[in-house]
């Protein structure tokens, strides 16, 4: 039995989508965030961390969505459509699916929260000071960064059609920190990405795990 612990505008999309891309039978258990954006406490009770997604098998919890998305291809991907076997395409499916949440998740939450400092719940008078302060820490330390990430990633999106040979779960991976990428302000162009993206949310099965979370498969609400 496998039952997906599945947090509003979050990371977990990804399992969802990957486990409609793999054709599983699965219970979908959804969250909603609290007022500040953290993850309720019911999520606790399922893991320690209290972090989604989070994919429980048997009553067997695995957390970190590269993990996961390793644990399903291995289970369940028998003909291996969704990972390459070999050679170059397989480094860099491991490079990518590494690489966003270990290189390009952190300037995004980062950026994030550079971004509340400005906003609500914080009074306006305080507000004024920490969405300057915010708006400087953006700018000399979090947009040269990922100015030069977007640069890696669309280097690599003008040679190739996915990140690692055929589309993979790489791609899964890599698709949840773009969307994110693509609302940032004040970021070079990033046409090649905005290709990447379009071609992979015409997927039957990205579109089915829209349909399925309660989010509609957005990163963030509005
Ligand atoms: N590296 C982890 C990150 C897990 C994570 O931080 N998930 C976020 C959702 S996108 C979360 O649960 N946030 C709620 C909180 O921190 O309270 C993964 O890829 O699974």
């Amino acid at each position: 039995m496998i039952k997906l612990h599945h947090l509003e505008y979050s990371r977990s999309f990804r399992i969802l989508w990957a486990l409609e891309e793999l054709g599983l039978n699965y219970e979908l258990v959804n969250y909603q965030r609290r007022k500040d954006l953290s993850a309720p406490n019911a999520l606790k009770a399922v893991h320690p961390l209290g972090k989604a997604p989070l994919l429980e098998v048997d009553g067997e919890v695995i957390a970190e969505s590269a993990v996961i998305l390793e644990y399903l291809q291995s289970h369940f991907d028998k003909d291996n459509q969704f990972k390459p076997t070999e050679g170059q395409a397989l480094n860099q499916y491991h490079f990518w699916l590494h690489f966003a949440e270990g290189s390009l998740m952190p300037y995004l939450v980062f950026t994030l929260v550079m971004q509340q400092l400005g906003k609500k719940p914080i009074p306006p008078i305080v507000r004024t000071l920490t969405g300057a302060i915010g708006k400087q820490v953006f700018t000399q330390f979090m947009q040269p960064r990922l100015t030069e990430q977007v640069a890696f990633i669309e280097q690599h999106l003008a040679n190739n059609t996915f990140f690692a040979g055929d589309f993979s779960f790489a791609d899964v991976q890599m698709t949840f920190p773009l969307l994110g990428l693509l609302e940032i302000p004040n970021l070079p162009a990033m046409p090649n990405i905005e290709r990447f993206v379009q071609q992979v949310v015409a997927r039957d099965a990205y579109k089915t795990a829209q349909q399925k979370s309660p989010d509609g498969g957005k990163v963030a609400a509005k």
